[in-house]
């Protein structure tokens, strides 16, 4: 009679003879003979049930959501219908930052998708080393496609690297926020930009520079990132708050982390490996978790789906609610014309050197 299944961990065995199940348990080093005193018991009838390692899934969720279409329609009707606090800034620049391959391309075309109810391929994606993206690229996200234009747009930038020589340099990064850098200008290593660059902004208004910073993260590499990235992050958070520049962490690649966001997208906030990640992502940067929002990009669904959508969404109202944060205790209420006028003449910068010209 040869075993129909066997366990090697557990030692047990599964046999059929003579229209009847016998199962057995083989003694082992680890467990011993521990279950049955015979061997070779009869069975009738035989139920298996193969009993999971629920380890990774807390018994409930840390962060609400309403899995639901409604929610998702919902979401979209608050994104096209927001008014941002400061009425006069027409559009917001939220500027993707993070090393090569983390999904910020990824995540543009994602949102995009989202709003066009499509999968949008945009042509800068992929997994080139130094990455493809070495363009100032700026995506305007419309309602759909033939549509209005949204509040929101992304700067696409190179990517930064994992000291300064390599990607974007620290100062190219702040001469980016601060609105210096024309639109299609090629960063080049080891060349940070001047003044002396066609078409630099020597004076860049308020609608000129980046209203929020997305810092993107690899879920799956957060925890590998080299020493060097770490204290790049943390040195332009610093400079970034120093600005009163918004920031949020954008986590992706969720779905290569635990194996029950990868099935159902809805375990996020109950996945303890997402849960960790998103935590050592805050500490990589030195933002707390609230700033830490996860998404699944789409990279190989051919269409668009609720869940996926909820977590895209979620992160353009949190990029907006954000920049009204920030705008807040910048302005009075109702924000007046004058109000912004002045604060453009506050913003007139001197060089990249990081200060305002107040
Ligand atoms: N599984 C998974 N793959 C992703 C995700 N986001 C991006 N990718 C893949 O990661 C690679 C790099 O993405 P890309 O957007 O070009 O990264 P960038 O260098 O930051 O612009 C591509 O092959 C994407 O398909 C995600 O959320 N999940
Ligand atoms: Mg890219």
């Amino acid at each position: 009679m040869e075993p129909l299944l066997t366990s090697s961990s557990t030692g047990f065995n599964l046999k059929q003879a003579d229209g009847c199940w016998y199962e057995s348990f083989c003694s082992d080093v680890v467990h011993g003979k521990i279950r049955l005193e015979d061997d070779n018991v009869c069975c009738k009838d035989v139920e298996l049930h193969r009993v999971q390692d629920v380890g990774d899934i807390l018994p409930s969720p840390w962060r609400e959501v309403s899995w639901c279409n409604t929610t998702t329609e919902n979401l979209r009707k608050d994104f096209v219908s927001y008014n941002m606090l400061l009425e006069s800034l027409p559009r917001v620049k939220a500027l993707l930052l993070g090393p090569v391959g983390s999904g910020k391309s990824s995540f543009i075309s994602s949102i995009r998708s989202t709003m066009y109810n499509r999968i949008v391929h945009l042509p800068s994606i992929g997994t080139a080393v130094e990455g493809f993206t070495q363009k100032m690229t700026t995506y305007d996200i419309r309602v759909n496609q033939r549509g209005p234009q949204s509040v929101l747009s992304f700067c696409d930038v190179m990517a930064i690297g994992d000291d300064d020589s390599a990607g974007l340099s620290f100062s190219d990064a702040l001469a980016v926020i601060k609105g210096h850098i024309p639109e299609g200008y090629k960063f080049q290593r080891g060349v940070p930009v001047s003044d002396t660059v066609s078409g630099y902004i020597a004076n860049p208004t308020l609608n000129e520079q980046i209203h929020c910073v997305l810092f993107v993260l690899d879920a799956s590499k957060v925890t590998s990132y080299p020493s060097s990235l770490e204290s790049t992050l943390r040195k332009l958070h610093s400079a970034i708050s120093d600005m009163r520049i918004a920031q949020l962490i954008l986590l992706t690649h969720v779905d290569q982390v635990c194996l029950a966001v990868q099935k159902d997208l809805q375990d996020v906030y109950s996945s303890r490996a997402v849960q960790d990640k998103m935590q050592k992502a805050g500490e990589l940067v030195g933002l707390p978790l609230s700033y830490v929002l996860p998404v699944k990009n789409y990279v190989s669904r051919l269409t668009v789906d609720s869940s996926t959508d909820i977590l895209l969404l979620s992160v353009v109202m949190s990029i907006l609610q954000a920049v009204d944060d920030t705008f807040e205790d910048q302005y009075s209420n109702p924000v007046l014309k004058s109000d912004l006028d002045n604060f453009q003449k506050k913003c007139v910068l001197k060089t990249c050197s990081g200060n305002y010209n107040e």
